[in-house]
């Protein structure tokens, strides 16, 4: 299958991310990328090829105009403040005091905006967000042209960011924009089918009261692990949505073994659902050594799941989300794509 990327995700290179009290070098790094590519090449997936432009339009398809206008000027709003270091919140609109509108001072619109804040926003960071969802537009516009598959190598990844909020390493939701792109190109029903080890709060929260976009997640117990606040099984849409999302919550050192079995599952539901499009969140940070994460997914299993998820014989998207076992990424990433391509027909 054919992967789209760009060098523009370099542009996200924040040094700092807030982790048990320090500013630790962030997990979400570059050098993923480097590791998935160097894999792609070696084995031989398919061609690799620059997105095309596509401006704003598919982006305000999903997100708010006003929080896509407070990503584009934080950083340079942050520095006019006078700060000196990387933008972090320190106050939001918690429940004790939930005013729901963005304030104008910088420092009020970021606590707006952000729903954690482990991810520091830094010089260029808006750019390469672009950048990652024209990558998920354009390989979007291959599969809904007749392409069986194709891989969005997006960075930094999308699937925490909402409606008009970012976090979780997250900006835009570059999966939810791939989606939306789908239906704007003819298909009736769209699934999206999450498999990082985290929740998918903001896809489940674009789509939640739609009936068009069928949204599953498998992912560790939100009493367990972040987004902490999203991903519990009782969450199965609203309004005429209702029935259109579905989450499977792991507990602590999930083995493969019981994993898979929550992957049939979905997979039946989305059979059932006869989707025209598959969007696969794809996240490889289920791995045992993922170093913030907590499942036991072997190198092999990825591959065994690509093949079951390509036995679906839908035309599919894959969209990379998360995965920070850094050195082992772009292996776990790719026995996914390479399995899926084998059993594809
Ligand atoms: C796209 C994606 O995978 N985003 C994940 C963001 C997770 N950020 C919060 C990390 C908190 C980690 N806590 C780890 C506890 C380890 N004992
Ligand atoms: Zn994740």
């Amino acid at each position: 299958m054919k992967t789209i990327h760009t060098e523009t995700h370099r542009k996200r290179a924040s040094k700092t991310e807030l982790f048990g009290g320090e500013l630790v070098p962030p997990f979400e790094c570059p050098e993923r990328v480097d590791y998935i590519l160097q894999e792609i090449t070696k084995r031989d997936l398919g061609p690799v090829l620059a997105p095309h432009p596509h401006g704003l339009a598919p982006v305000l398809r999903v997100h708010d105009a006003a929080f896509v206008s407070f990503l584009q000027t934080c950083w340079e709003d942050w520095v006019a403040e006078g700060y000196r270091g990387e933008a972090i919140p320190t106050c939001w609109p918690s429940r004790a005091m939930p005013l729901s509108r963005p304030p104008r001072d910088i420092e009020g619109r970021i606590g707006y905006y952000c729903l954690a804040s482990e991810t520091s926003i830094s010089d260029g960071t808006w750019e390469a967000a672009l950048a990652a969802a024209e990558v998920a537009a354009t390989a979007q516009k291959l599969v809904s042209g007749g392409d069986r598959a194709a891989f969005a190598l997006c960075r930094p990844p999308g699937h925490h960011a909402a409606t008009d909020m970012y976090g979780g390493y997250c900006f835009l939701n570059n999966a939810a924009i791939a989606a939306q792109g789908f239906l704007d190109d003819g298909a009736t029903r769209v699934a999206v089918l999450d498999v990082d080890f985290h929740h998918g709060n903001g896809t489940q929260e674009i789509f939640y009261e739609r009936s068009d976009v069928l949204f599953l997640s498998l992912h560790g117990d939100p009493e367990d692990a972040f987004p902490h606040f999203l991903g519990s099984a009782d969450e199965t849409g609203a309004g005429a949505g209702e029935g259109c999302n579905v989450n499977y919550p792991l507990p602590p050192e999930t083995p493969y073994a019981v994993w898979v079995e929550a992957l049939e599952a979905a997979l039946k539901r989305i059979r059932a659902y006869a989707p025209d499009a598959l969007v696969v969140s794809l996240g490889v940070d289920t791995y045992k050594a993922d170093p913030i994460s907590f499942f036991r997914l072997e190198s092999d299993d990825f591959t065994d799941y690509g093949r079951r998820i390509a036995g679906l014989g839908l035309p599919t998207l894959f969209v990379m989300e998360g995965g920070y076992a850094v050195a082992e990424i772009g292996v776990n990433s790719v026995n996914v794509l390479n399995g899926f391509d084998e059993a594809a027909t």
